[in-house]
């Protein structure tokens, strides 16, 4: 497989009054993770930061707009309306929650963000992406997300009745489990490193933040620096959840556990 040209991305410039942003990604909520839900409820209550951005997979599972209803989703929804109520908030998809819609955004009040997204801020330019796109060893993967990811499939899926998607996500998630012992351990495919500094040096970048891969770690990276955002997990073993901030001084990382 050669190298994926890179696909070019949306740039946001950074308002001059954002002194602090905060990044977190790969929180995979669902109901059963009731303290990680009320960490980020308290996080998101009490940052400093002017904005926020979730670098995808906020959910474990997101089967289509109208599970905004269920019980926990909605529970999230309002922790996120009045997060967006009181600072910027961006949302960006993962593999897992690829299919949050325009009605959830709107409903929080959240920004979509492409995948990958330039974030200039602080007089520099960071990459942010979910990671996914990049794990290009996992080849039975890849071709799962180019066809998810198409409008026709999508219909299709979202065409089923909402029971049998819930069914259908509550059983991925049990198969996952079983796989990934509940994400303790990293995935087993990580970023392509050479085909990430292509990237970074295309879109002008000397910082890359992405997630996914579950390896959290700050290291330099070609010209730059590589930040890869923890998993969290506050309901199972050690409990685990990191925010990356970026402040005119540096990025730093923070432990919320
Ligand atoms: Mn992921």
């Amino acid at each position: 497989m050669g190298l994926p040209n890179f696909p070019g991305a949306h740039t946001l410039n950074a308002p001059p009054s954002w002194r602090c942003i905060d990044f977190i990604s790969d929180l995979h909520l669902h109901e059963g993770l009731p303290r990680t839900t009320a960490t980020l409820a308290q996080h998101l209550a009490h940052t400093p930061a002017d904005a926020v951005f979730i670098l995808g997979d906020l959910f474990e599972a997101w089967v289509g707009d109208d599970m905004r209803q269920e019980p926990h989703e909605s529970h999230c929804l309002d922790i996120l309306r009045r997060a967006a109520s009181q600072r910027w908030l961006g949302i960006m998809v993962g593999n897992r929650d690829f299919l949050l819609g325009e009605t959830f955004l709107k409903d929080c009040g959240a920004h979509r963000l492409p995948d990958p997204t330039v974030l200039s801020a602080f007089g520099e330019r960071a990459l942010l992406m979910h990671g996914d796109e990049l794990c290009l060893a996992d080849t039975a993967y890849l071709k799962f997300r180019n066809q998810v990811r198409q409008t026709p499939w999508q219909q299709a899926f979202l065409a089923s009745p909402l029971s049998a998607r819930l069914a259908q996500a509550r059983q991925m998630r049990a198969a996952s489990q079983a796989h990934q012992h509940q994400h303790t351990e990293a995935l087993d495919a990580d970023v392509d490193e050479a085909t990430a500094a292509l990237w970074m040096s295309a879109s002008d970048c000397h910082i890359l933040i992405h997630g996914h891969t579950h390896r959290p770690a700050s290291q330099p990276f070609g010209q730059g620096v590589r930040h890869v955002l923890s998993d969290w997990d506050m309901d199972h073993g050690a409990p685990r959840a990191e925010v990356l901030r970026w402040q005119a001084s540096g990025l730093s990382r923070i432990s919320l556990a």
